[in-house]
């Protein structure tokens, strides 16, 4: 007698992670504790946070044993204590970075900084490029979170000596790719506390990284190795851009469209490098996320005819991932290749001899005694 087995044999699939990703400083760490809050994130990717101890704690979406300690409190800012720090415990965290690379068997590696701290501004770019010369990575791509311009002229010379390095990365190839985010350019952008900030930020990096996996029915919807080459890019600038819209109660079909298309205008239009991208971009990667009954092929078709059509030089790609029952369509894009004059809008708004005028004002005002509210009153009368 045969005894037919009716189950199927599903071996389980070893976990492939494509990447690590290295959260240093305050804000790129809140954002890795957002993004690896969504569920499967850790599926495809390895998260790390290096941050100083009063924060740590904060960080509850990312395993005890890739938290790393670096300061008490953090650098105020202070990119030259920053640089110390590095001097000092550069070499620790390396070899705690090398050790989970050499346990997950990775060679890609992504860094979150923001450019205006005094921190992960110095760590991260330190650091990629370390492990990259010793052959511990083969692509190193480095994520920028730049200030908003109300930021003040303190934080955005940071970010403007951070670009300065960042060229000189890119340049003598010491990292592969950066990828710029502007706080200000972010849809809802609060700086208040950036929690909406930090939102559309890990929405757009958890659509794209899970536009990589295969479906429930095993389904990739791009070929991987083409989106990998994509998302992966080597050598270039790149920026990212993120849509969405609640749906109500039922749309017609071509109501869904006319949405969709919108959405993927915004994203280019509304780019978080602030890049002309229309006329520089060489390629951009689209992916819609939503209820499988709006991943028509005829709305795919739509978001890539609205991206050739802005898009001019860029070869485009087109993908999707289901949700059932998702109650929000929601567009996500990267941009390869980019430009933006973005240290020159930062430059606009820092004088050069910022720190001496600054001098001056504070020391008249105290070596002249001016009582304020004395001032303040004759103001008034
Ligand atoms: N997107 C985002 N940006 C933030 C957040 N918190 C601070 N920022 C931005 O980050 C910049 C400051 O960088 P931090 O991340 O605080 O600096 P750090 O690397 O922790 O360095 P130190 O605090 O100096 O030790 C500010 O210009 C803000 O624009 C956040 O939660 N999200
Ligand atoms: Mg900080």
């Amino acid at each position: 007698m045969t005894i037919l087995n009716f189950w199927p044999f599903v071996p389980l699939k070893p976990v492939n992670h494509l990447a690590m990703d290295i959260f240093a400083g305050t804000g790129s760490s809140r954002i890795g504790n957002a993004l690896y809050g969504y569920r499967r994130m850790n599926r495809i990717k390895v998260p790390v946070i290096i941050t100083s101890k009063i924060e740590i704690d904060e960080y509850r979406n990312i395993p005890k044993g890739n938290k790393f300690v670096v300061s008490r409190d953090g650098n105020g800012k202070d990119r030259e204590k920053g640089e110390e720090m590095v001097s000092l415990r550069g070499h620790e965290i390396k070899s705690f970075i090398v050790d989970l690379l050499q346990e997950h068997d990775l060679k890609t590696i992504f860094g979150f900084c923001t450019g205006s701290g005094g921190t992960s501004s110095k760590l991260i770019p330190w650091l990629l490029p370390e492990l990259r010369i010793d052959g511990y990575v083969d692509n190193a791509t480095i994520f920028a979170i730049m200030p908003n311009i109300s930021d003040g002229h303190e934080l955005l010379s940071n970010a403007m000596n951070f670009l300065e390095e960042m060229a000189l990365l890119l340049d003598n190839k010491k990292i592969d790719s950066l990828v710029l985010i502007e706080n200000g350019r972010v849809v809802n952008n609060d700086s208040s506390d950036y929690s909406k900030t930090n939102l559309a930020i890990a929405r757009c990096l958890e659509i794209i990284g899970r536009s990589l996996l295969p479906d429930s029915n095993g389904r990739v919807a791009l070929d991987p190795s083409d989106a990998k080459k994509l998302i992966f890019s080597k050598s270039s600038m790149l920026t990212m851009g993120y849509a969405n819209l609640k749906m109500g109660r039922k749309h017609s079909d071509s109501l869904i469209t006319g949405y969709i298309s919108d959405l993927t205008r915004r994203v280019i239009t509304n780019n978080w490098a602030g890049a002309e991208i229309e006329s520089n971009c060489k390629r951009a990667y689209f992916v819609l996320r939503a209820d499988p009954r709006y991943l028509s092929s005829n709305n795919l078709e739509i978001m890539a005819k609205v991206a050739k059509e802005l898009l001019h030089n860029a070869s485009v790609t087109i993908s999707d991932y289901a949700v059932p029952r998702s109650k929000i369509i929601e567009v996500a894009g990267i941009f390869v290749g980019i430009q933006t004059d973005i240290w020159s809008r930062y430059k606009q708004l820092v004088p050069d001899d910022q720190t001496q005028e600054a001098e001056d004002n504070c020391s008249a005002r105290i070596a002249l005694g001016i009582d304020e509210k004395q001032e303040e009153a004759e103001h008034e009368t």
